[in-house]
């Protein structure tokens, strides 16, 4: 009988509908639908399953962690600007206890004073940030070594 893969889900935060559109020195070339090509791919390769979702409402991203909880067996996500904001998603994250990995395209470490705060970085089991659209991959390939792991 098939095992059944694992589900991911890959979640997104606010303007990251906009990529591909501005600011590709910082964030890349790639638009969202190439990320969820990427992830897709990914998955693939590594036996998973991916349900990638975008919003710019940060009470449908907590939703979404929620939903998490009964339905995949971990969470990666790119908060947008939340990230540097929402003790409230930050809980949603704790709350669940899913293994989490914070995925950020650009390298929040070296932009300004702000963005080097991370909320959801305190409840994440690790991050990501600096390699772009490729973080995605990673941050699958990461999940897959931390479930194997439970
Ligand atoms: O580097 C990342 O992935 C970020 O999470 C992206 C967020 C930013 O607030 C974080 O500090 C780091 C912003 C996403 C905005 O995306 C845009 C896409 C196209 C044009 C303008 C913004």
């Amino acid at each position: 009988m098939a095992t059944r893969r694992a589900l991911i889900f890959v979640l997104n935060g606010p303007n990251l509908n906009l990529l591909g559109t501005r600011e590709p020195g910082i964030y890349g070339r790639q638009t969202l639908a190439d990320i969820r090509a990427l992830c897709a791919g990914k998955a693939k390769e590594l036996g998973l399953e991916v349900d990638v979702r975008q919003s710019n409402h940060e009470g449908v991203l907590i939703d979404w962690v929620h939903e998490a909880k009964d339905k995949a067996r971990g969470i990666a996500i790119n908060p947008g600007g939340y990230t540097h904001t929402s003790v409230a998603l930050m809980d949603a994250i704790s709350a669940v206890g899913l293994p989490t990995v914070e995925v950020h395209l650009s390298n929040i470490q070296r932009r300004e004073e702000f963005r080097r705060h991370s909320y959801v970085g305190q409840a994440a089991t690790g991050s990501i940030c600096g390699f772009g659209a490729e973080g995605y991959g990673l941050a699958l390939a990461a999940l897959k070594s931390l479930i194997g792991r439970a």
